[in-house]
């Protein structure tokens, strides 16, 4: 899978897409991010991107045609299955549709700031707005990182066994149960009992009923759904 990002500030994306599982996933060619700086698109030579709004008001608006000149360079080369624009006004992302978008080929993430982007970039270009959740980020590359990340994990061979996805909170609609390593007994504090049997019917059972005990608990939302 290949994703490009356009963004102001690409330094923010380097470190989270470049350690650890993002790392491998990229060395391993299952993954490509490319960042692309949106100042390569700028209308002139102090390397201007935004402007003030129409109608008043504070705050800065990213312009028109710095975004479709980069946006239309970048479809010269690929073909995009979703553009994607991150806003906190976009659909709430969750891991249903962090497994959707990972089953696509290539995908192009649009990263606002300041006020965010010019309308009419979103009614044409736009096909997908992606929110992290109800509160304001200084810019849609933290929330980016953060979609990648969940994307890039899902990729058929990124995972060994021992971090398989198959296990994660919400990929069966239900919380993660504990974990546990050793010492058997810390501080007077033991492992559950069921962990240590050594039998694999008795170990499950305990997960999933301790899974189902946990989200019951801490978010009935999703036992509704
Ligand atoms: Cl995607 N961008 C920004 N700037 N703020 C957010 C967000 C995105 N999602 C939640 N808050």
């Amino acid at each position: 899978m290949t994703i490009d990002i356009i963004t102001v500030l690409p330094e923010l994306l380097e470190s989270p897409l470049n350690h650890s599982i993002m790392k491998r996933a990229q060395d391993k060619g299952l993954l490509t991010v490319r960042t692309h700086n949106l100042r390569q698109w700028a209308l002139n030579k102090y390397g201007q991107v935004d402007d003030y709004q129409y109608g008043g008001g504070a705050g800065m608006v990213m312009m028109c045609e710095p975004l479709a000149n980069a946006i239309e360079a970048l479809q010269q080369l690929t073909t995009y299955d979703e553009i994607i624009y991150m806003t906190p006004d976009g659909g709430q992302f969750n891991q249903k549709t962090a497994n959707k978008l990972s089953m696509q080929q290539n995908l192009l993430i649009i990263c606002g700031h300041y006020k965010g982007i010019d309308q009419r970039i979103r009614d044409h270009f736009v096909t997908m707005e992606i929110s992290i959740g109800d509160y304001v980020l200084s810019g849609g590359e933290l929330a980016a990182a953060m979609v990648v990340d969940a994307i890039g994990r899902l990729l058929p061979g990124v995972l060994n066994d021992e971090t398989s996805a198959l296990f994660d909170s919400y990929q069966d609609g239900l919380l993660a149960p504990p974990v546990y390593t050793r010492p058997a007994e810390f501080r007077g504090w033991p492992v559950p009992a069921e962990l240590l049997t050594g039998n694999p019917k008795i170990i499950d059972q305990w997960r999933q009923e301790k899974s189902e005990e946990i989200t019951k608990q801490k978010r009935p939302d999703l036992l509704a759904e």
